[in-house]
């Protein structure tokens, strides 16, 4: 079980409350279809994906990036028990969206990428530490149910 100390959860609650997860959200998911396409397969419901721009522009892009931010949202508010609450959302990404753990990790990383262009200096690396253990465990409990 990953821990987190006192003064990481506090420093990623107080990341957590300036984030715009609509902006952030669509952005990391937008540049998660746009560095590694072959994500794209699971939004063939999203309409233009044909290029940067559209990607970058279109609306469903935007809001499903803002519903997966918060549930990053609702990680840090669980960040002792993940598996617990990733469980529902797990079975449903093995079993029915039948999306590859590996993405999980590639979106997670996208999402520290986009967080340091954000908060720039003020991302300092201790702050990184703490942000990439967050995306590593909500990987690790949405893969938990793969069977
Ligand atoms: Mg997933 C739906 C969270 C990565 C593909 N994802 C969802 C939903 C949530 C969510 C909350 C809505 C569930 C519902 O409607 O009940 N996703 C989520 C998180 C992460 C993640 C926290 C973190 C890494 N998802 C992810 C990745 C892919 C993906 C990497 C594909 C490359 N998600 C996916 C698809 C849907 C969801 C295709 C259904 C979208 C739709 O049709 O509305």
């Amino acid at each position: 079980m990953v821990h987190f100390t006192a003064e990481e959860k506090a420093a990623i609650t107080g990341l957590w409350a300036k984030v715009n997860v609509e902006e952030a959200g669509g952005e990391a998911l937008g540049r998660l279809l746009i560095v590694y396409p072959w994500t794209q397969r699971f939004f063939d419901s999203f309409g233009n994906l044909y290029s940067e721009s559209a990607i970058m522009g279109n609306p469903k892009v935007k809001a499903h990036g803002r519903k997966v931010l918060n549930s990053f949202g609702d990680a840090i508010k669980h960040m002792d028990d993940l598996k617990g609450t990733f469980a529902d959302l797990s079975e449903l990404h093995c079993d029915k969206l039948h999306v590859d753990p590996e993405n999980f990790w590639l979106l997670g990383n996208i999402l520290v990428i986009t967080l340091a262009r954000y908060f720039g200096k003020e991302f300092t690396p201790k702050l990184q530490a703490a942000c990439q253990k967050v995306v590593a465990v909500v990987a690790n409990a949405l893969a938990h149910k793969y069977h």
